[in-house]
């Protein structure tokens, strides 16, 4: 087997499902021919670091991530680091040579992207963004029922993500653990977030978003920072809904908060067809629902589909049918998807351009809720 070495920038909570995700693949895709090698993870405070490298079976640490960007033995960098730094990484690490895998979202804003693209197709390496709910199986499925048009002509997609753990003043803003709340580090807040996934799998599965309407709010408007130890204002957006139109003339509904007391991480979206609907939600994975107007009329009805078997996306590759897998398959699956395009010379979806797009979206999204009109994107 050929090694890939990985190195890891960044080790908080997604450093963790991407390193799952190294450790488990070739257990379970024994096809492949490449094995990730954890070769080294890189973060600023020496002692943390070598105790997540310890964790997690990396062979070294660096506290520069230039550092690990010079190394000879790194193949593939991966960046799991805030928001801000994504694209000075991602174009050192092009320059290098370097093959990369960047957490979402993109970047903070669309021109940074742009740059990002220009230096990774400059390089030619092989690049992809971790919206890893494209490889959920049950919405792997959803997109092969579109694909095969099954739902025939889409009108509408809709769209949530629901969370609601910063409704709390007392939550502080800022550092390790709560940058996706200082606007300086995350870029916005719910948008860039949350909505990115949701607009990722939508673009996915329904093709190009045109216009946008949107509101945003910041319900808590100061909260104290980290860094400074002083009272703040919020810069990120704390609720954001917005309305779309779809280049194939569906219509979008979309709505993400960290403010819906009872909900922690509800994604969920519904896409209505002429002849079928769909609908998924991530509290409840690993089925997928599916309304078929051409069943007999008297048996017509939502269906609710186990993806557990194994003639469905992925699941070939786990237990006996019945059984379900979980969120951290999604990075298993990544990874998997990741090392087959290194070997078949196939683009790994979605590529930087790829997520350029849901970045454009955001940003549309966040100046017409600014400026209080529609927007194209
Ligand atoms: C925020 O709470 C968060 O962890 C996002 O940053 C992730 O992308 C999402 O998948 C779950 O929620």
């Amino acid at each position: 087997m050929k090694p890939l070495n990985i190195g890891l920038i960044g080790y908080g909570f997604m450093g963790r499902t991407h390193s799952n995700g190294y450790k488990r693949v070739n257990d379970f895709f024994p096809e492949l021919e490449h094995r990730p090698v954890l070769k080294a993870v890189c973060g600023r405070n020496a002692e943390s670091v070598q105790a997540f490298a310890d964790q997690w079976q990396y062979e070294s640490i660096e506290t520069d991530w230039r550092k690990l960007i010079g190394r000879d033995d790194i193949d593939a960098v991966d960046i799991c680091t805030p928001n801000n730094s994504h694209a000075e990484i991602a174009i050192a690490a092009a320059q290098a040579g370097k093959m990369i895998l960047c957490e979402k979202p993109l970047a903070l804003n669309p021109a940074e992207g742009e740059k990002m693209i220009e230096a990774v197709e400059k390089a030619g390496v092989v690049n992809t963004v971790w919206y890893n709910y494209r490889r959920v199986p049950a919405v792997t499925m959803a997109k092969q029922l579109v694909d095969q048009g099954r739902l025939g002509r889409i009108f509408h997609y809709r769209a949530n993500f629901l969370q609601d753990w910063t409704i709390s003043e007392d939550v502080p803003q800022g550092g390790a653990a709560l940058w996706r709340l200082d606007v300086a580090a995350a870029g916005s807040g719910v948008t860039g977030d949350l909505l990115a996934h949701c607009i990722d799998t939508a673009i996915w599965l329904n093709g190009s978003i045109t216009n946008v309407s949107a509101m945003t709010e910041t319900f808590v408007k100061e909260r104290m920072h980290t860094e400074t130890g002083k009272m703040e204002p919020v810069g990120i957006d704390d609720a954001c809904a917005f309305l779309c139109r779809f280049e194939n003339g569906s219509l979008g509904l979309f709505e993400s908060t960290r403010y819906a007391r009872g909900h922690k991480a509800l994604y969920t979206f519904e896409i209505n067809g002429e002849k079928g609907s769909l609908r998924w939600d991530l509290h409840d994975l690993h089925r997928l629902e599916w309304f078929d107007h051409a069943d007999e009329g008297r048996l017509r009805g939502w269906r609710s589909i186990h993806v557990t078997d194994g003639e469905h996306p992925y699941m070939d590759k786990w237990w006996v049918p019945g059984l379900q897998i979980g969120y951290e398959h999604t990075f298993v699956h990544q990874v998997a998807d990741f090392l087959k395009g290194i070997e078949s010379g196939q683009k790994v979806h979605p590529t930087f351009r790829d997520a350029q797009e849901t970045q454009r979206v955001c940003d549309a999204v966040l100046t017409s809720a600014s400026e209080k009109s529609w927007q194209t994107v």
